[in-house]
């Protein structure tokens, strides 16, 4: 049986011995290669969807030497063309067939059709790097993002999964400051782009921002409030402890990223009206001293990050600017005033990049080390 990472709070003992405390998804017919194909041949899953166009975009631009190239989704896309290397590739439908002589798949169709799929890739010899929750808390499957816990890819049994976007990005500067000065706990609170939702919620905010301009009724669709003009302090659904599975999220896969099972995580995310790129507000405890002057030197050194933190010119993270950049931005480094060994920080990515398809693509690269 497979636990939804969402539904359930990991105990720190749960940890104990491994990555999580959730019952092991086994893929025994997995077979380990003993090399990757230097040319693979690559799957994208979800190609016309906002992460799977981004996945076709970063592994061009990354030059990633794929070999041969198959585009999937469902049966409507059927017949769309997108552009690879300057080649138009036709889009195929996905079906139980569609992983013969596949290398690596890079899914991002949704949580039903990982749970559905993905075994079946792994059973045609693929690797499949999967963006949906499913997999991400079960102890067979390495949870990775590459700047911090790139070894774990190895222990892979055939699925490697993608962090939560909002986890990601909070990690990537939350990691560094933890190796120097040791997390014991973080309060945070996300503020997320609606292309974190979907195409949908793209087009949702746009129009409701047309029709209030045009002083026309707002008509909804995606969220169960006008998003236009308005945050709204729901990402995914409630569970019985008040928390959403958003903000759970944070915490169980940051123990398993970190490696550090007694973390804790205390987390509001909030959908506000940007089209692309999440940041978060963070306050950090740490069990050693740390200082702004030591964390900004710590951060500058961090691999896939920019500090930008200039409050005399008002330069810090914007989403607006960290959008389309494959490294993130951390800033508004401050003394925390309500911990004795606490440091604030506001780190932005793009999520559809560093929080989904960029850090795939990453994964993918490491495969091929
Ligand atoms: C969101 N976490 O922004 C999602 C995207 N993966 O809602």
């Amino acid at each position: 049986m497979i636990a939804d990472p969402g539904t359930a709070r990991v105990t720190p003992a749960a940890h104990a011995g491994g990555w999580a405390g959730f019952d092991a998804c086994s893929f025994p017919q997995y077979i380990p290669r003993p090399f990757m194909n230097a040319k693979p041949h690559v799957a994208i899953v979800g190609a016309t969807g906002a992460v799977g166009i981004e996945m076709l975009k970063t592994l061009e631009k990354r030059n990633f030497p794929v070999g041969k190239l198959t585009l999937l989704a469902s049966a409507r896309s059927v017949g769309k063309k997108l552009t690879f290397r300057g080649q138009p590739v036709a889009v195929a439908e996905l079906t139980k067939d569609s992983f013969k002589g596949v290398d690596i798949a890079l899914f991002s169709a949704g949580g039903a059709i990982s749970r559905d799929f993905a075994p079946i890739a792994v059973k045609a010899g693929c690797v499949v790097i999967d963006n949906s929750s499913v997999f991400r808390m079960d102890e067979s499957v390495p949870l990775v993002v590459p700047e911090i816990n790139a070894s774990d890819i190895r222990l892979h049994k055939g699925i490697i999964a993608n962090p939560n976007c909002t986890t990601a990005i909070t990690l990537m500067a939350l990691y560094p400051l933890h190796k120097a000065f040791h997390v014991k706990r973080i309060f945070a609170s996300s503020y997320q782009a609606v292309s974190g939702t979907g195409a949908k919620a793209i087009q949702e905010l746009k129009r409701q921002v047309e029709q209030i301009v045009a002083g026309e009724p707002v008509t909804k669709e995606v969220y169960p409030h006008q998003i236009a003009f308005n945050v709204l302090p729901q990402v995914d659904v409630f569970l019985p402890n008040g928390y959403t599975k958003e903000e759970a999220k944070m915490e169980n896969e940051g123990r398993k990223i970190m490696h550090h099972p007694a973390f804790r995580a205390s987390v509001t995310c909030v959908r506000v009206p940007v089209y692309r790129a999440h940041s978060v507000a963070v306050s950090a405890e740490f069990e050693k001293p740390v200082t702004v002057e030591t964390a900004r030197e710590v951060l500058k050194k961090a691999p896939g990050l920019d500090v930008v933190d200039n409050p005399d010119k008002k330069e810090y993270p914007l989403p607006l600017y960290a959008s389309d950049k494959y490294n993130c931005q951390v800033g508004r480094l401050r003394k925390d005033s309500a911990f004795d060994n606490g440091l604030c920080f506001w780190v932005a990515g793009d999520q559809l990049l560093k929080g989904a398809a960029l850090n795939a693509v990453q994964i993918a690269e490491e495969l091929m080390k």
